[in-house]
């Protein structure tokens, strides 16, 4: 651990990056009664938005103008050293061109063909030395075999198939794992064991991947990282290595309705108080339907940027 979370350990400051078909209704699902119903990432099932109808949404999905360079540049400018996108959310949806499935940014979009938004964050984060990790959901509302545990073996050797294609087409630096937790599988939960079995999976594919507790029961042993959420702990684990990581403002995926933002000095004495008691500080934009991250995250991890700069931080 102590080899492999040596730049991590350093670097202190990083992006996640919330985006997924999800992004397409920008918050707002409009009921067939015509009820609004909002949240953000989390909008198919607080909503209740059937199956089918998800599915159409998602195919509409078409995020032009996601801006690689833009993005890794703004990651540069703000100080961070490595940015973690979702490559697949709790909605199943992968955002490269999976071939485990088809329920993927290529083959079930209206999004150009020849373009795979990863492999352009990783060109335009390598460019600019920052490192690319992924999110990775355990949890899949999408796949069917995933909650019955007569099936669920045969939802595991996709996933691990897709992690395989991860790894191999992109070599993420992190892989930041999360719906262990899924309330999917109340009698038959993920397991010490499940979670064991695909860490030693991750580190057979790459020991170098940076994994955080949340392959398994985010125990101290699961993975090398403990994953606080939305908050600063006051006690941070003896002899765990964390990384709190926080919305710019109350949601991690794009709304067009949350203004809830912070401040960059809220923010950056939050940095600060961090990286004081040595943990990383994982904070997230949402790009919008299109791709783009809105102005007002921007601005934040600008002057956050400026800050440090001007006081000899980075
Ligand atoms: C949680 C998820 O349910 C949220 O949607 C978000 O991704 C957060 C970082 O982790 O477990």
């Amino acid at each position: 651990t102590a080899e492999r979370t040596r730049w991590w350990r350093d670097d202190r400051f990083g992006q996640f990056i919330h985006f997924g078909a999800y992004s397409q209704l920008q918050g707002k699902y409009t009921r067939p009664d015509g009820s609004v119903c909002q949240d953000a990432e989390w909008i198919q099932r607080t909503c209740q938005i059937p199956r089918a109808e998800y599915e159409q949404i998602a195919a509409k999905f078409n995020p032009a103008g996601f801006d690689a360079n833009a993005i890794a540049q703004s990651a540069k400018d703000a100080g961070q050293k490595y940015v973690v996108i979702t490559s697949k959310h709790h909605e199943g949806y992968a955002m490269w061109p999976t071939k485990v499935n088809k329920f993927n940014l290529r083959d079930h979009s209206a999004f150009d063909k020849k373009r795979d938004i990863l492999a352009e964050l990783k060109r335009a984060t390598a460019a600019r030395d920052v490192k690319l990790g992924f999110y990775y959901s355990i949890w899949d509302w999408h796949d069917p075999d995933f909650p019955d545990p007569a099936t669920f073996p045969k939802y595991k050797e996709r996933m691990y198939a897709q992690l395989k294609e991860l790894v191999d087409n992109y070599h993420p630096a992190v892989l930041w794992f999360d719906g262990e937790w899924s309330t999917d599988r109340p009698n038959n939960p993920w397991t010490e064991r499940d979670g064991e079995e695909l860490e030693a999976y991750v580190r057979g594919l790459d020991p170098s991947i940076v994994v955080n507790n949340r392959v398994g029961k985010r125990r101290v042993v699961d993975g090398d990282t403990g994953t606080p959420e939305q908050e600063i702990p006051d006690k941070p684990v003896d002899g765990q290595l964390w990384e709190s990581c926080m919305t710019l403002n109350g949601s991690w995926g794009y709304t067009d309705w949350d203004h809830n933002w912070k401040s960059s000095a809220d923010l950056t004495r939050k940095l600060l108080s961090i990286a004081g008691r040595s943990g990383n500080f994982l904070l997230n934009v949402g790009p919008d339907r299109n791709g783009r991250v809105p102005q007002e995250s921007i601005d934040r991890l600008k002057q956050m940027g400026q800050w440090l700069r001007t006081n000899g931080q980075s």
